[in-house]
């Protein structure tokens, strides 16, 4: 495991490495691209290969609903789903509606 700064570099011995990150300073959504340089056992550095990984904000939403428990036959109603909300630092930008039908007493 290691704490990456930008442009400083980590050395390990082992061909695997951790990039530990503080959940209360994540590395923010978007791409952010990692370069590795290898050196053998006679000194001799490599050309660098760099790879772009995307960091996104993967914790899905919950929805809730709330609707008037009974409403006039022939009236309009609203349903609300501002109570919604998101975990994982984004937020709720869509809704989709359905009516799935009449419920079975
Ligand atoms: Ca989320």
């Amino acid at each position: 495991m290691a704490v990456f700064i930008i442009n400083q570099d980590v050395e390990t011995k082992e061909p695997v490495v951790e990039v530990t990150v503080d959940k209360e300073k994540p590395l923010p959504a978007g791409r952010h691209r990692f370069r590795l340089v290898v050196m053998d056992d006679s000194g001799n550095p490599s050309q660098p290969d760099e790879v772009e990984v995307i960091v996104a904000e993967q914790e899905a939403p919950t929805a809730v609903l709330k609707a008037p428990k009974v409403v006039a036959l022939g009236e309009s109603f609203t349903l609300d789903g501002s109570a919604s909300f998101d975990t994982g630092g984004g937020q709720v930008v869509r809704y989709t509606w359905t009516y799935v039908g009449p419920s079975l007493m």
